[in-house]
């Protein structure tokens, strides 16, 4: 089993991304298991073949703790960690090529308390590779690309873990799509928006751009839309190179 994380901040597309690249790879001939891994998610836009609902029930953890609706999400978060058997046993029932794991929607749940990073580096699985989400709605600006850059590079930081920068809905970039992927592949072109966009914050900006770039944080953006479904060729062969990549690299 291949194992693929799905980060971003809220709202950025991971769960629809999550229903959109699981047929994609079973349509190719890869069995595939999804695994929702947000005990406060409803509504998912797809039926998890692995739920974390199953085995942590908000309103009870609300109920059993005296926790309001943000303090229950966090508890249950912490609680995710120890359910990684149950996961792992219903994982290894449907033994799948790529498990996709999509995680809850406020990024900060899953990646900077102790559980998500404890999942991503204890489950058993051949490689690992996070896709980190770049909201098209979040990056129309320079200063914001970075931010959002600079968020990425932390993600990593924490989950140490091979990263693959994802635009999501790129559908809703328009025509400011050829500008946001003209920064993503020269940071040259990302500077000189910067400066362009504010003397203020460039000092800022720049330097951690520049810190981003000496670290060989890449941050090439592979563009794509769940909803037109454009992007899915080149992302999927990126995810499936990338993870042959971590094989060989842990034989
Ligand atoms: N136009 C467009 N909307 C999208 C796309 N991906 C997700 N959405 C919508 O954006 C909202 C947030 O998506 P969701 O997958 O729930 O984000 P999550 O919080 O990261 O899991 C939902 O209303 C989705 O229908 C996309 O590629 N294009
Ligand atoms: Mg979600």
């Amino acid at each position: 089993m291949r194992s693929i994380f799905l980060t971003g901040t809220a709202g950025s597309g991971k769960s629809l991304l999550c229903s959109t690249l699981a047929p994609w790879f079973s349509d190719k001939g890869s069995t595939v298991a999804t695994v929702n891994l947000d005990p406060g998610a409803s509504n998912l836009p797809y039926e998890p073949d692995v739920d974390i609902r199953d085995f942590i029930d908000l309103s009870s953890v609300m109920d059993s703790y005296a926790l309001g609706p943000n303090g229950a999400l966090i508890f249950a978060a912490d609680l995710v960690a120890t359910r990684l058997e149950e996961i792992e046993q219903a994982l290894s029932d449907i033994n799948p090529d790529y498990a996709i794991f999509d995680t809850p929607g406020q990024i900060e749940l899953f990646a900077y308390r102790n559980s998500g990073p404890y999942i991503v580096s204890t489950i058993e699985s051949e490689a690992k590779t996070v896709l980190f989400l770049f909201d098209s709605t979040l990056v129309s600006s320079a200063t914001n690309f970075v931010s959002i850059a600079l968020l990425g590079a932390s993600i990593q930081l924490r989950l140490r873990t091979p990263q693959i920068a994802v635009l999501s809905r790129r559908d809703l970039l328009g025509p400011n799509l050829g500008r946001v992927l003209s920064w993503s592949k020269d940071a040259s072109k990302l500077e000189s928006a910067l400066f362009e966009e504010s003397r203020y914050t460039y000092e800022l900006d720049s330097s951690v751009l520049r810190s981003l770039v000496k670290a060989g944080i890449g941050y090439e953006l592979y563009p794509v839309s769940s909803v037109t479904r454009e992007g899915l060729v080149a992302l999927s062969a990126i995810i499936t190179r990338q993870l042959s990549r971590g094989e060989e690299s842990e034989e």
